[in-house]
């Protein structure tokens, strides 16, 4: 047991999953955690569940790697108006209602446009795409998404010449959000990207995970996915998208202006100020693995020519 100490150290920054399932091991020892730990654990693994999405395209962009647990994508989530701890959100996001739901495209565009979600997906061929996900903590994941170009649906609206940014709103409702009646962040949650970013091709707004309908706790009915960047971007529950011709604040920069800026690109060489970027650890794996630029979409690097890195976290 002794010679195990330095990882039970390790505990607190160690996902408390992945940490209960490190303790079995120990509890059980090596040879039991062999026999038995493993299979238990391979049975008892969760299918999919939810409204099944008809899926046009497929696109594996995580390179080769295998998608993470269902039972992990949907028990281990940030979204603070559910609680701050990583398993509130699936025991509380039954308050959220996705449907009816309704979605406004706004400001500098020429066809404003307020429509439902279910007309919203009608609107587009859903594709499949497995992306790699960091978030700030340190912490990875790989999500078979489901969803559509950003910049497909701005492309419909029509942007004027104005429309610089591009500003994300979750929906504030404090009966559906109960998080909301505590002052954590600025309520309702607000992200922003820069219209190229916004209009890159990997940036999708996603209504799915595994072929079916986003559960609460991810986001449901719709949200913004961006690989390349830091998970906080990654604005949940969206009712209103609006361009710009200024940059719009977003809610972590708000809170922490120098540990979470409007940019958030993964940078391993670019640390936050209270830990290191530079590893990462994929949820449902026992060692860290080593955090790649823009988390390894470097394709978008050109959209960033000239800016100092250190800007951009
Ligand atoms: N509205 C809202 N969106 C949010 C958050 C949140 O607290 N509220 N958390 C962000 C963070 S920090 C991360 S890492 C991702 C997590 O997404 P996931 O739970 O689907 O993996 O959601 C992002 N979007
Ligand atoms: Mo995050």
């Amino acid at each position: 047991m002794a010679r195990w100490r330095p990882d039970i150290l390790e505990s607190e920054t160690t996902p408390e999953a992945l940490w209960l399932r490190r303790r079995d091991f120990l509890m059980l020892g090596a040879a039991g955690a062999l026999s038995l730990a493993w299979p238990e654990r391979t049975a008892a693994a969760a299918a999919p569940s939810g409204a099944a999405l008809p899926i046009a395209r497929r696109a594996e962009l995580a390179g080769g790697e295998a998608s993470t647990p269902w039972d992990d994508v949907t028990s281990y989530n940030n979204f603070y108006e559910f609680g701050t701890d990583k398993s509130d959100p699936v025991q509380r996001a039954g308050s959220l209602r996705p449907r009816p739901w309704t979605v406004t495209i706004d400001g500098e565009v020429k066809k404003p446009l307020t429509l439902d979600i279910d007309a919203l997906i009608k609107r587009f061929p859903l594709e499949e795409r497995v992306y790699r996900m960091r978030c700030v903590e340190a912490w990875s994941m790989v999500i078979p998404w489901v969803g559509f170009p950003l910049g497909d649906l701005l492309r419909q609206v029509e942007p004027t010449s104005k429309a610089k940014f591009v500003a994300f709103q979750t929906l504030l409702d404090p009966a559906q959000l109960p998080g909301q009646r505590r002052a954590v962040l600025d309520w309702p949650y607000v992200e922003g990207l820069r219209i190229d970013e916004a209009t890159h091709p990997l940036t999708l707004l996603a209504v799915g995970l595994y072929g079916r309908v986003l559960p609460g706790q991810n986001g449901a009915p719709l949200r913004l996915v961006v690989p390349w960047k830091y998970g906080f971007k990654g604005v949940k529950s969206i009712v209103r998208i609006t361009l710009t011709e200024k940059q719009p604040p977003t809610s972590w920069s708000r809170l922490a202006p120098s540990e979470y800026g409007f940019y958030g690109n993964v940078d391993p060489a670019v640390d936050h100020p209270r830990w290191s970027q530079a590893r990462e650890r994929r949820i449902g794996e026992f060692l860290k693995r080593k955090t790649l630029p823009f988390n390894g979409y470097g394709e978008v690097a050109s959209l960033y020519a000239g800016l100092d890195p250190r800007k951009l976290y």
